[in-house]
């Protein structure tokens, strides 16, 4: 199976990214974590993405806070998909790094999730490589499944509780 690059901008994003690192364990899909900065490390971070696809992975997680252009810079130099996980650093409470994230000019695309969205970047990776891989998709749907079971079973309580 392809692997998962998840790069971060500083560790100090590594508490939000983490959830994608045991998201993926949850899925058994392999991943490598990194800190490669587009500003600090900028060698780093376009070394990453031009070798990315020849050592065998299949998307990348970019994380980035502030002005961030982590996912931008790293989509630059891969034509694998890199999906963007704009994080909350700073005081514009992750706003700036949302948008610097999410409005890429046409031509290199992030695939950009919410503010501090590492769970879903890292669905995202997973659903990316269950079009190739069908225990992924079984996997998926099985989750669906279980998260909407414990959405009815809140819905049974709340209902109990004041529904007499
Ligand atoms: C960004 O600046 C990083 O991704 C981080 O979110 C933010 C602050 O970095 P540190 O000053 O905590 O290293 O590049």
């Amino acid at each position: 199976m392809k692997k998962v690059g998840i790069i971060m901008g500083s560790d100090s994003d590594l508490p939000v990214v983490s959830k994608a690192a045991q998201t993926l364990k949850d899925f058994g899909v392999p991943f490598e974590v990194h800190v490669f900065s587009a500003h600090r490390t900028p060698e780093e971070a376009k070394q990453f993405s031009l070798n990315a696809r020849k050592n065998g992975f299949g998307a990348i997680i970019a994380a980035a806070g502030m002005a961030a252009h982590l996912a931008g810079a790293i989509a630059a130099n891969t034509t694998l998909p890199v999906i963007g996980i704009p994080i909350n650093s700073g005081k514009l409470s992750g706003i700036d790094a949302l948008l610097s994230t999410v409005q890429m000019p046409s031509g290199i695309p992030v695939a950009t999730v919410a503010i501090d969205g590492a769970v879903n970047a890292a669905l995202l990776c997973v659903e990316i490589f269950s079009v190739t891989d069908d225990s992924l998709a079984e996997k998926l749907s099985k989750k669906r499944a279980a998260d909407t079971e414990k959405v009815l079973s809140k819905n049974k309580a709340v209902e109990e509780q004041f529904n007499n």
